[in-house]
């Protein structure tokens, strides 16, 4: 390609930066010399990339030049040697800023490396743009840029759209430069529009090196479709029912990925005394501390109470309100359901019996009750307040019990006991907590209590191996923050820690990991006691779990980052170790603390 000139790949990268891509996480092959090109004549030009091209973190290399036609800069690229810590970046990104980036990957081979990690971005609602090339598609020179090489045969597959389409809003693949441009800007409107996701756009080899005109299109003209409201009717109804109700509930699960719709679900509920349960959450959807919050719940066998006595549920944002073997709310209850994905069209099967299932974007819409309670609705005022008098004691009651489950044992580190030296390590700090702590799920939302929106993060998703990367895309998006990783060891064994940890020593992003060490899988354990409790795996404690020999976990992340690594025991150490870890994030390098847990 001559120097200067204007390809598929050059209206590619301004396209992402018009429409305000700041990171392209990428893991590159034969199929993207078109954008490295681009983005070194860029660069050299140059278009260059927001903080100082694609070199590592103080380089040197210069941000300089020429930004694209309306003024954006080229989008940064971030190598990384594993997809999966490309697309976890890119997830956690777009989790804390709500702005989509971009992950490039090798035709079909590093598509199907992303796994789960789409699966994650899917079922986490985040917007992310996923590029992967194709294998160019002549073979005797009939265009430039056709077949040279012997994998471009081996890695030509009939459907690589169909690996990820049943993860994404949207595949297509780009068949010219002329309108590439028009392509990124639909995709990226798919992507944010609510329920967010990922989407995906392959091109082939010499569509991405063809020739074209510069020209613009005005990512404006692309905006992500509004949010809906509820209509009068079901406003009314959900406000008069709440109000008129004498054992109201809220129960929801990703509510707060939006921040600005956790003060508004405060708002509601201190105004009718309604408690509000966290189910499956991984996010702040309501302070931890509010004497309103009614606990958590993820996989909890025992039935909760205010669920069985509720005779009105308003669910918001859930896609596990419940686990209905176990623990249900009563028939006889009114249920309505607001909910930006109310019909779940991604899940096979899923139900819950609401009169009402209303799509709606869960801010908007809780102000609205909110409104139509005080303007129309007469509140028993006495009811209100006894009842919020017997939540608050019984909220009360329930923190105290915990802490009490908190005291350091001499000889053991507790789940409990670690996530209380975490809130303890971490109070009065805006520190951005991740968690991927699997069996201390629940754990760590009880004992961390986190209370400021958007202070907690997990990825939404079931596929394991999420923290690793996500942590490097959280500190990209808020570089004066901290950021905690809360990871199991298997999770983090699963987020290919070699790879995370180098890409966090190269860009520059450091962050604390604190590893709840067990020395295996507990899930599949508890998961096989729960239906064959007295079965023979249970019998002969052999259930293919067990991690040991040891695996040096820090020493990975020491030898692959560079990162300072510790392993602890013994209680009475553990809040010192994890002070010393912090401080040596804060001083830029990253650190990784394992933390042994009696073994599974
Ligand atoms: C990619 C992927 N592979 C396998 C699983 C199944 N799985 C669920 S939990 C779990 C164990 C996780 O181990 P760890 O992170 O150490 O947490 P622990 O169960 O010990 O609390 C496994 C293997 C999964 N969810 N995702
Ligand atoms: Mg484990």
């Amino acid at each position: 390609m001559a120097a200067g000139s204007y390809t598929t790949s050059t209206a590619f990268l301004e396209a992402l930066a018009e429409a305000g891509v700041r990171y392209i996480f990428a893991n590159l092959g034969s199929d993207h010399p078109g954008l490295i090109e681009a983005l070194a004549q860029a660069n050299a030009g140059g278009r260059a990339a927001l903080a100082g091209g694609s070199g590592p973190s103080g380089s040197g290399v210069s941000p300089g030049g020429r930004v694209s036609p309306r003024g954006s800069r080229i989008p940064r690229l971030i190598v990384c040697p594993h997809e999966t810590v490309a697309l976890s970046a890119a997830h956690a990104y777009a989790s804390v800023t709500r702005q989509p980036q971009a992950v490039f990957v090798h035709v079909d081979a590093g598509t199907q490396n992303l796994g789960g990690a789409v699966s994650n971005a899917m079922r986490g609602r985040v917007p992310v743009l996923i590029f992967a090339g194709a294998a160019p598609f002549t073979i005797t020179g009939e265009l430039p840029a056709g077949r040279n090489e012997f994998i471009h045969w081996i890695q030509d597959v009939p459907d690589q759209r169909g690996i990820l389409r049943g993860y994404v809003k949207y595949d297509n693949e780009i068949r010219t430069g002329r309108n590439v441009k028009q392509l990124v800007h639909r995709a990226l409107q798919l992507a944010r529009s609510e329920p967010a996701g990922p989407v995906y756009l392959v091109g082939p080899r010499e569509v991405m090196e063809e020739p074209v005109e510069p020209y613009t299109v005005d990512s404006a003209q692309f905006p992500p479709a509004e949010s809906a409201a509820l209509t009068d009717e079901t406003t009314r109804e959900i406000a008069t029912a709440l109000a008129n109700a004498s054992h109201p509930l809220i129960v929801t699960s990703y509510l707060g990925r939006n921040p600005d719709a956790v003060p508004a679900l405060v708002e509601l509920a201190e105004l009718l005394a309604i408690p509000v349960l966290e189910s499956a959450a991984f996010c702040v959807n309501f302070p931890g501390e509010h004497p309103l919050h009614a606990g958590y719940q993820f996989t909890t066998s025992a039935q909760n109470q205010l669920l069985a006595e509720a005779d009105v549920i308003l669910v918001l944002d859930s896609d596990v309100p419940w686990i209905h073997a176990t623990n249900r709310p009563s028939p006889a209850a009114a249920i309505y359901a607001v909910d930006i994905d109310p019909l779940k069209a991604g899940m096979s099967m899923w139900h819950i019996p609401a009169r009402r299932l209303a799509a709606a974007d869960s801010k908007v819409a809780v102000e609205q009750i909110t409104s139509f309670v005080r303007d129309n609705v007469l509140i028993d005022a006495g009811e209100v307040e006894t009842r919020r008098f017997v939540i608050t004691a019984a909220s009360q009651a329930r923190r105290a019990a915990l802490d009490s489950l908190e005291q350091p044992d001499p000889a053991v580190i507790t789940p409990r006991y670690l996530t209380a030296c975490v809130r303890e390590l971490l109070a009065g700090t805006d520190a951005l907590v991740l968690t991927e702590a699997i069996t201390s799920y629940q754990v760590v939302a009880e004992h961390l209590r986190a209370s400021r929106p958007g202070s907690l993060l997990g990825s939404g998703g079931g596929s394991l191996g999420w923290a690793g990367g996500g942590a490097v895309g959280a500190k990209l998006a808020c570089p004066e923050r901290a950021v905690v990783c809360l990871t199991g060891d298997g999770s983090f064994l699963f987020g290919v820690p070699s790879s995370a940890q180098w890409v966090a020593r190269r860009y520059g992003t450091p962050a604390l990991t604190i590893i709840y060490d067990n020395r295996g899988w507990a899930a599949p354990k508890f998961s096989t006691l729960q239906l064959h409790a007295g079965g023979a795996a249970a019998k002969a404690r052999d259930f293919h779990v067990s991690f040991e020999p040891e695996v040096d976990l820090p020493g990975v992340a020491q030898a692959a980052g560079g990162a300072y690594g510790v392993t602890v025991s013994d209680p009475g150490e553990l809040p010192g170790v994890l002070k010393d870890a912090l401080a040596v994030v804060h001083g830029g390098r990253s650190a990784v603390v394992s933390v042994h847990l009696p073994p599974v």
